[in-house]
């Protein structure tokens, strides 16, 4: 996007100081992320603005109504108990309004952008690096959970309705099966016919949401280990990032996505498949830190799904990256033309790789007191 353009748009922000400098950030597959400094009276502050992608958020103002609601509970939470030494600005996402009072800016091409105060001395990390940290990453998704277990405000808006419903991933996904947009069917079969072979399994939560088995709460639906910011000093999770899908739905989502990304021993796109793969230390570090804040709030059934919960999205990740593949690459961002069959077969090799580690996985289970669920 043109500087010029950019730098209008971030000035309609209501933010103190002169635009000292702004540039692009962050390497997620849908929004586009900028951070700028200004200058306040010689002190150099930093914010995040980013650029909601409207093809993927058709309501750009109910997801910042979502964060704003989410975050505000639990900012005051965070201010109530005001323990520890971290203050709560740096512990949840504050949004910036823009001058007009809105909690957004339109620009010119109708792009809602919204504004974030830059949590300084924190950093995300992209690869999980040793079971001490799937501790604190498990512990960090359980109290993001826990803040909003109590959540009593404005009911969330579904701001991608469906999103992580198996059944309506796997009518996409026919879909692009039968309407072979790209031509690329015939190179992808063995991965069709394992995401067939395995569809009705997958539907454990979708089905438990809606026959009322599993209850609906608040839910981040995109705990992966990167929108975690880690405070650069101590080392601790501090702070849930990417709140644009926050919206109602089974804590299990983020459960699953959490082991689904923080076990893999590979990266989601890792090429090398060789380096792909669930690990049980990490499972075990992971589920520990979670289930030291989450034990409280979980029903026993919810309990009995979290090992499933991490194969699940491992499932519904592939059916939309294969879909992805076969649709000609219209949803992700993608770096090479192979990019969506990579992330698919990184997701399937992940599956077959907790399948083979059955048993570790329910020893693991039974050794942290938690009941595996009968399928
Ligand atoms: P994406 O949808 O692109 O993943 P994120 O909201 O995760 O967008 O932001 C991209 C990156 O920008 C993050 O990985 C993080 O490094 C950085 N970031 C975003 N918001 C903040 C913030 N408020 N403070 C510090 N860093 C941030
Ligand atoms: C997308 O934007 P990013 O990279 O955080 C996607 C998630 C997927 C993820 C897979 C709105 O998230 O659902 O889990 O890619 N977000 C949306 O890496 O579709
Ligand atoms: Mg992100």
């Amino acid at each position: 996007m043109e500087e010029k353009k950019v730098r209008h748009i971030l000035n309609q922000f209501s933010v103190y100081g002169d635009l000292e400098s702004f540039k692009g950030f962050g390497n997620g597959h849908i929004n586009n992320t900028y951070i700028s400094v200004r200058n306040q009276g010689g002190t150099l502050v930093r914010y995040t603005h980013q650029r909601i992608n409207k093809n993927v958020f058709k309501n750009p103002e109910q997801v910042v109504q979502n964060i704003h609601n989410v975050t505000g509970h639990i900012y005051n939470k965070l201010k109530a108990e005001q323990n520890g030494s971290i203050s709560p600005s740096r512990r949840v996402l504050q949004i910036v309004p823009a001058k007009d009072g809105k909690l957004w800016h339109i620009d010119d091409a109708g792009d809602y952008w919204r504004t974030y105060v830059f949590i300084e001395h924190a950093s995300t990390l992209e690869v999980m690096s040793g079971t001490d940290l799937a501790y604190k990453v498990g512990k960090a998704v359980g109290t993001f959970q826990k803040q909003l277990s109590d959540y009593t405000g404005p009911v969330l808006y579904e701001t991608i309705p469906r999103f992580h419903n198996m059944h309506w991933r796997y009518e996409q996904f026919d879909e692009a099966v039968a309407s072979d947009k790209a031509g690329r069917l015939s190179s992808v079969k063995d991965e069709v016919d394992f995401l067939q072979t395995n569809r009705d399994r997958g539907m454990i939560l979708s089905d438990g949401l809606a026959n009322g088995r599993l209850k609906s709460g608040i839910t981040h639906n995109d705990t992966k280990l990167n929108n975690i910011l880690f405070d650069d000093a101590t080392g601790e999770a501090i702070c849930m990032i990417d709140l644009d899908t926050v919206m109602p739905g089974t804590v299990l989502f983020d459960t699953g996505d959490l082991i689904r990304t923080a076990t893999n021993t590979g990266a989601e796109d890792e090429r090398d498949l060789s380096k792909v793969g669930f690990n049980a230390d990490l499972f075990r570090a992971l589920i520990g830190g979670y289930m030291s804040e989450a034990s409280d709030f979980l029903t026993d059934y919810e309990k009995s799904l979290i090992a499933e919960s991490g194969r699940v999205f491992a499932q519904i990740m592939a059916v939309r990256f294969l879909t992805d593949y076969l649709n000609g690459d219209v949803y992700y961002k993608i770096e090479r033309p192979s990019h969506n069959l990579d992330r698919t077969r990184t997701q399937l090799a992940l599956m077959k790789s907790m399948d083979a580690q059955k048993n570790e996985i329910e020893s693991i289970m039974r050794e942290l007191g938690i009941g595996l669920s009968e399928r």
